[in-house]
This record gives structure tokens, sequence and C-alpha cells, in this order.
């Protein structure tokens, strides 16, 4: 049982955000969610479709909306904020609601939390850390060397997106310090499974193949992403929310580091194509080299582990999820990749 009976998640109808929703629902029957999202491209009224109309209400508004904020946070007991913009490549086309969404709406958020009394969690990247040099850079490959991001490494985001982030990072720490806001942060590595939208790069990938368009790949391939399955992301979250310590960082990762061309040639071998059978197009902008989270704090002092270890097979389930919902992607698929045609990827 918990003593978060009402909550709000902002953002439950993204990717993540409604995993999120979908694991409350199914895992802990005594709680209500009001999901506050205001259904950007990247929203979706159907990522929430089939969850009990009792216990899940879905407002369509704003995060940085102070007037809506403030009157759904003073009948919250906790807020899990899941809201952004959240896609480096739009980050470098367009900033302006990075900092709008990310930034403005984090701050609305944490003034109506210290306000109201309300505990907050906020949901964060790996990517305020910077890149760390991949493993083949480095002096016996990266072995013992530390080489990994831990809640003491220095912040050194790199793109609009992970500077945005970083910055919000930042005022919930300060708010914590200076007004006593009851919030815990989580920085999360990259996230797979259903619903992400097609403009990352797995589900990119699957729905090219199952669009007869070759997959692309960013400059060589050789940028390491550590990936855990979205289930492990929100079990982690729960546990943070419920008996994670105020003011602290958590780290969220579950040791899958793999290079991009490994994961699409792991797509291409589920999906039945040649491993040769993708294009490699222009390198993103300032494109990080490696993540990998050190996530000792978390497993040990919240005792939390991820379930999803076997990438392969989590890809093989994500895979079949996009083959069997098409009607969730098809309409969007064109405008999509037209705009990343634009950009010459
Ligand atoms: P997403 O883009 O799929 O979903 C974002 C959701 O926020 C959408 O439903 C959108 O409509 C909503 N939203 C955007 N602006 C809003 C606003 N101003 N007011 C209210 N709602 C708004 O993103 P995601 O991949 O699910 O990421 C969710 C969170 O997790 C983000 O904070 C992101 O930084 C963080 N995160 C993501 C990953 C990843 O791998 N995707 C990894 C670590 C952390
Ligand atoms: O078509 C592509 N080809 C490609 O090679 C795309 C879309 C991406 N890539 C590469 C870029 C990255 O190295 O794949 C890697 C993953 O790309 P994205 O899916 O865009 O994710 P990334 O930039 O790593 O950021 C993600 O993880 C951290 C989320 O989008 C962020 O919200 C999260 O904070």
């Amino acid at each position: 049982m918990t003593e978060y009976k009402n909550i709000i998640v902002t953002g439950g109808a993204g990717f993540i955000g409604s995993n999120f929703v979908h694991y409350v629902v199914n895992n802990h029957p005594e709680v209500n969610i009001t999901v506050l999202d205001k259904l950007t491209y990247a929203g979706n009224r159907a990522n929430l479709a089939g969850l009990p109309e009792d216990r899940v209400k879905l407002v369509v508004g704003d995060i940085a909306d102070a007037e809506l904020v403030n009157k759904l946070v003073s009948q919250a007991d906790a807020v899990v904020h899941y809201a952004a913009e959240s896609h480096n490549d739009n980050s470098l086309i367009d900033p302006s609601p990075f900092i709008e969404t990310n930034i403005i709406g984090t701050y609305t958020l944490i003034e109506a939390c210290r306000k109201y009394g309300v505990r907050f969690h906020h949901v964060s990247t790996d990517e305020v850390y910077g890149d760390l040099p991949l493993r083949e850079d480095l002096p016996g490959h990266g072995e013992g060397v530390g080489e990994k991001f831990t809640p003491e490494s220095r912040y050194k985001p790199s793109s609009p997106y992970s500077s945005s982030k970083a910055s919000s990072d930042l005022l919930v720490r300060a708010w914590v310090r200076s007004f006593g806001l009851k919030a815990t942060i989580s920085n999360c590595s990259n996230n797979y499974g259903p619903y992400q939208h097609i403009e990352k790069f797995i589900p990119r990938q699957i729905t090219n193949i199952l669009s007869g368009i070759r997959p692309k790949l960013y400059g060589s391939g050789k940028n390491v992403r550590d990936w855990i399955h979205t289930n492990d992301h929100s079990s982690a979250v729960w546990m943070i929310l419920t008996k994670g310590k105020i003011g602290e960082t958590y780290l969220i990762g579950a040791d899958g580091e793999k290079n991009n061309k490994e994961v699409l040639e792991l797509i291409l071998e589920l999906m039945g194509q040649s491993s040769e059978a993708y294009d490699q197009v222009k390198d993103r902008p300032g494109h990080d080299l490696r993540y990998a989270i050190d996530s000792t704090k978390l497993r040990e002092e919240l005792g939390w582990k991820p379930e999803f270890t076997d990438f392969k097979s989590g890809l093989k389930h994500t895979i079949d999820w996009y083959t069997e919902n098409r009607s969730w992607w098809e309409d969007e698929k064109q405008a999509v990749e037209s705009k990343y045609a634009q950009n010459g990827q």
C-alpha cells in the first residue's frame, strides 16, 4: 500500500509515461491517476485505451499553464513528471518548444508542488552527463577505468534537448535545497518497448522495414546506447517515488550497452533481412558517443533490479508489437520520413 492514492502523471499519453500508467494500473490497484498531457505530435490517446475510466483520467493541457497546474496539483498526493519534448534531432531543428516545456513547464510544476506541499518525482535522462569515450578508444578497452555515469558525474549536456533537461534537473535540485520541495530525480538510459514514437531509432527502423524502406544508420553506427526495457524504467520510478530518499538522484540502467550498428543488425536478423540491407546517412551534429549507467545506488539502497534483461527477446516483442499495431503508426510514417529526408537523414 502506498500513501500516494491520487497521482498526476505528466506526459502520460507519451511513450514512457503511458507505459508507467499501465504499470501502475496493473500493479497498484489502490492508486488513481490523472494524466496531464498536451497531446503534442508525440502524445496519443490510444496509448491509454482500455484502461479503467474510474482510475485513469486524461486532462488535455499544458504543464506550463500555471492556473491549470495549480488546480490539479492542489488535489493530488504526488506528481510524476514525464512530460517533455524528447527528441534530440527535433531540438537541433527548433529548440524553442524544448525551452518552453522542459524548463518553463518543469518550473511551473515545482512551483505548484511547493505551494501545496505535494511530492514530486522528476523523470530525466542520462544525457545530462554528456557522453563517454568509446571503450575502444580507452586504454585496455575501458576495463576498470570507472567509465560509467554515476550520480556524482559532472553535468555536460551536448544538445538543446539534453541541456533543457539538465536545466530542469538543476531547478528541481535548487527547489529541494532552498524551498524544501519533497522531490527525487531519476536519470535513465535509452528506453525501448511498445508505444515509442516512430521518430526514435528502434521503432523508425522496424517501421521502415515494415514499409519497404531501408533502415537509416547515422554515421559509423559505433555510437553506444545503454538500452533498458520501458517496463524496468517504470518499476524503478515507482520504487523511487515510494521508497526513495527526498533530495536524492538515482540513476536507472540495466547494463544494456550496444552500439547502433549491432542493434540494427539484430533488428534486420529478427525481421528476416540481410545484415547489409540498410543505408548509412548523415551523422547527427554533436552526436554523443557513448552512454553507460552505473545503477549501483538504486540497486543497493532500494533493492531494485531489472526483469527484462534479454535484449533480443525484448526487441522481438517490440517488433511484434509494431507489426500487429500498424494502424497506431502508419498514418504518420510518411510525414516523419519526409522530415528526415529534408535533413539528409
Ligand atoms: P515522448 O515524446 O514519447 O512523450 C512526451 C509526452 O509529453 C507526450 O505525450 C506529449 O504530448 C507530452 N507533452 C509534451 N509537451 C507537453 C506540455 N507542454 N504539457 C503537457 N504535456 C506535454 O517522450 P518519452 O520518450 O516518453 O520521454 C518521457 C520522459 O522520459 C521525458 O522527460 C524524457 O526526457 C525522459 N526520458 C526518456 C528516455 C527515452 O529513452 N525515451 C530516457 C530517459 C528519460
Ligand atoms: O534513424 C536514426 N538512426 C540512427 O542511427 C535515428 C533516429 C537515430 N540514430 C542513432 C542516434 C543515437 O545514437 O540511434 C541512437 C538513438 O537515437 P534516438 O532514438 O534518437 O535516441 P537518443 O538520441 O539516444 O535519445 C534517447 O535516449 C535518451 C531519447 O530520445 C531521449 O529522450 C532520452 O533522453
